[in-house]
């Protein structure tokens, strides 16, 4: 094999040789082969040798390792042009005077699929994926795939593929059309269907030329119409959809292929310069980022997790174990009530049986991975586990007696995890004789299908706990954020101050469903209200009636709810009233009584409020908790927050997550309004955080989290700045 041998460094590279008059071109930029400019220049190369050499009769275009190519290099985007090249030599590829066929070994994504696109034939292996994810990163397929595509498949499939970014199986593929053929051997075979067809045809195929599906959907609105529909519904406030569809809209009605060409390339560049496609792509290396922990060194030995214990089978213990089953890793649940056990088992198998009911698994897969679940009343079947993840409720005392049976129990060397969204790491792993091997999982609900892992670091924990926990994230496809212990940790932290803050302004005048439309047309899943209602009201009211507190003001409103007897979606009323079986909010004007009372009990003259000021007070509330988070050095960096806040708590990611938002404002527009939120409400949550005084100064954004001697003090669980608060 020769290389190309290029004068600049350049990124990626593309490997030529000539078996048995093939040209073979290999894509090798690992480890997932995408367009960066070296193999640009190497496929362009590639090309051109195979033109010239008259030895040759075909071309195999493939990728090296898992992948064929994941697309056009995601880092260039925003940098000084954008894929310089792509498009010659994709012109180049499918205008080769040889026939071409794409050996697609692996994921053939984005630019990968519409390289596969120009060429004459494609054949995949069985275990390849293709497909057009650019949506998830506020782009669209813009390098033919919008035009190509849709002529394969028809304009619906294409629209649901490009709408939905997911990965089509090959078998899938084949039978849409986008292949030609699946093969286990995929470079010989290609090799050999390539000379096959330079012999016996002059006439290979084009897809450009393929109208026929797309002349068919003419003259009917149907496929967009629906497209639009699916987008409003899954991809709300996004702007790239709109894009994808007009990019399909012409590819039906434009006769001429080049017309349709330059109309996606038009919409293409229109994503690429909105800012939705920066917040997207910071999300995107975010959280590959996130997985990343600056003082844990990448050698770091990784403890090899065979199996899997879970202690507690309600709602969470049984989705964590889902999560383990699912990637393949035989769990065992234990509880120490027999009814218990079996009601969580049974929810476990019904979360199943839905799956096959929606045709998400087959009734032999759901009997796999329900069999690699087991279950007993007794820790000791634990003793075998290589993680075991303590799921019960919150409370500390009740989590240290679990610890301390369990380090008696599993064999040492395994690691001890708790589930908990805020007790102290450090406190429950004093009770056992293995604090390095503690360390705190938390999941979000329901956990086999929320993305978010918070990573809670002990004082102790080592970095082998660390590295094991952050890969056991991936296979369990979490994406795992780490967090220093303290109260909160990240996500429930900056939630916090976001809801006594919507909670203030229902106290200043404002009415649930006011707040929650404006946050929810901010772009969030959920308003703050519909949010307490679905968690529970009564949860931070038994708290406190147990431990003889009096309701902070923020919480007054709910706890006299509660005091009605008004505990959120568990009893139907709440801050809304529920009809029996559903979910959907309906007003509950009977409160509005309680509200002006307690409001005027506390000196507040209730007043109109904008929908502006609803959104600025709630966001700044999480964007200035999140810059103190930072600086005490309890969440990494800026994107972390970003990452937490998206995966977790329903933050629209077409906004990059509230310190991208931050950036995005500027930070001394952050830092004035909050002085002025500040005046008005004179509250402490709109003291600007000093972090964000400073990089506004400095003219700096939100980034790493400062160097520990610039922290604003030394980290401990009491110490941090909302300890009292939790
Ligand atoms: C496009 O194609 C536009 C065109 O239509 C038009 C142009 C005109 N570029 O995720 P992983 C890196 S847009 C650069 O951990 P996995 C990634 O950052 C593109 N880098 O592995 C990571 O780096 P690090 C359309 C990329 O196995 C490493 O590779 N394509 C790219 O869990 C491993 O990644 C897409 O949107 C890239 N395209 O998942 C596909 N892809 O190790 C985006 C990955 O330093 N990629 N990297 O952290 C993915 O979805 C996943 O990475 C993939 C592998 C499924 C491929």
């Amino acid at each position: 094999m020769s290389k190309f041998k290029t004068e600049i460094k350049l990124k990626g590279t593309v490997h030529y040789e000539v078996r048995d008059g093939v040209a073979v071109l290999t894509v090798d930029n690992p480890p997932v082969n995408p367009l960066s400019d070296g193999v640009r220049a190497g496929l362009f190369e590639g090309i051109a040798n195979a033109e010239a050499d008259t030895n040759v009769v075909g071309v195999v275009v493939t990728g090296k390792g898992r992948a064929f190519i994941a697309g056009a290099d995601i880092s260039e985007f925003g940098g000084e042009g954008d894929g310089h090249g792509l498009h010659t030599v994709f012109k180049n590829l499918e205008f080769c005077s040889k026939p071409v066929v794409a050996a697609i070994n692996g994921l053939a994504l984005g630019g990968g699929l519409e390289t596969a696109l120009c060429c004459n034939y494609r054949i995949a292996s069985p275990s390849a994926f293709v497909g057009l994810p650019e949506v998830h990163l506020g782009l669209l397929p813009g390098a033919g795939g919008t035009q190509r595509l849709p002529r394969l498949t028809g304009p619906a499939e294409a629209l649901k593929i490009m709408l939905s970014g997911a990965h089509v199986p090959a078998k899938k593929a084949l039978s849409l059309g986008i292949i030609d053929s699946i093969s286990e051997n995929i470079i010989e075979d290609s090799i050999a269907f390539i000379k096959e067809k330079a012999a016996n045809t002059s006439d290979h195929p084009l897809v450009r030329n393929m109208n026929d599906k797309v002349i068919e959907a003419r003259g009917s609105e149907n496929v967009l119409v629906e497209a639009q529909a699916m987008a409003a519904k899954t991809r709300k406030g996004q702007f790239a959809p709109g894009q994808i569809i007009k990019c399909v809209e012409a590819a039906i009605n434009c006769d001429d292929f080049d017309e349709g060409l330059k109309k996606e390339a038009e919409y293409f560049m229109e994503c690429l310069l909105h800012p939705q496609r920066e917040a997207m792509i910071h999300i995107f290396f975010g959280e590959r980022a996130a997985s990343k922990i600056a003082d844990v060194p990448k050698e770091t030995p990784v403890m090899d997790i065979k199996k899997a214990g879970i202690i507690g089978s309600g709602t969470m213990g049984g989705g964590i174990a889902m999560c383990f089953a699912n990637a393949g890793i035989p769990v065992h649940i234990i509880d120490q009530d027999a009814d218990n056990l079996k009601r969580g088992m049974s929810v476990i198998e019904k979360n199943y049986d839905f799956m096959v009911g929606r045709g998400k698994l087959t009734s032999e897969q759901k009997d796999a991975v329900f069999g690699l679940i087991s279950s007993s009343l007794d820790y000791k079947d634990l003793h075998d586990c290589d993680i075991a993840i303590e799921a019960v409720y919150e409370n500390l005392d009740l989590k240290m007696d679990i610890f301390k049976t369990l380090d008696k129990h599993v064999k040492p060397g395994a690691i001890l995890a708790s589930n908990t969204s805020g007790l102290d790491i450090d406190a429950i792993a004093s009770v056992t004789s293995r604090p390095e091997l503690v360390v705190g999982t938390h999941f979000f609900s329901p956990a086999n299908i929320m993305r978010l892992l918070e990573v809670v670091r002990g004082e102790q924990t080592s970095n082998e706990t660390l590295a094991t926990i952050m890969s056991v994230g991936k296979k369990i496809k979490k994406t795992a954020v780490v967090s220093l212990n303290a109260p909160g940790f990240i996500g429930n932290r900056m939630l916090f101050g976001y809801t006594a803050q919507a909670n203030m302004l229902l106290l200043e005048g404002a009415l649930p469903h006011q707040v929650d439309q404006a946050l929810e047309s901010f772009g969030l899943n959920m308003g703050p209200f519909r949010m307490m209602d679905l968690v529970g009201l009564d949860l931070g009211w038994r708290a406190r009636k147990l431990g003889g507190k009096e309701s902070p003001l923020h919480a007054k409103i709910g706890d006299s709810l509660c005091d009605n007897d008004r505990f959120g979606q568990k009893n139907a009323k709440g801050y809304y009233n529920y009809n029996e079986g559903s979910r959907a909010p309906n007003p509950a004007p009977e409160n509005e009584e309680t509200y002006e009372k307690i409001s005027s009990e506390n000196g507040f003259t209730r007043r109109d409020i904008s929908d502006v000021e609803i959104v600025e007070r709630c966001i700044l509330a999480l964007i200035n908790e999140g810059a103190d988070i930072l600086s005490e050095g309890v969440a990494q960096k800026a994107a972390d927050l970003d990452v937490v806040y998206i995966n977790g708590y329903g933050f629209p990611i077409w906004r990059g997550g509230p310190m991208h938002h931050a950036n995005a404002m500027g930070l001394d527009v952050v830092v004035k309004k909050l002085e002025e939120y500040a005046e008005k409400t004179g509250s402490d949550v709109y003291k600007p955080s000093q972090l964000l005084i400073k990089l506004a100064n400095n003219g700096e954004k939100l980034g790493d989290a400062p160097a520990i001697e610039d922290r604003k003090e030394k980290l401990n669980f009491a110490m941090s700045s909302v300890a009292n608060n939790f």
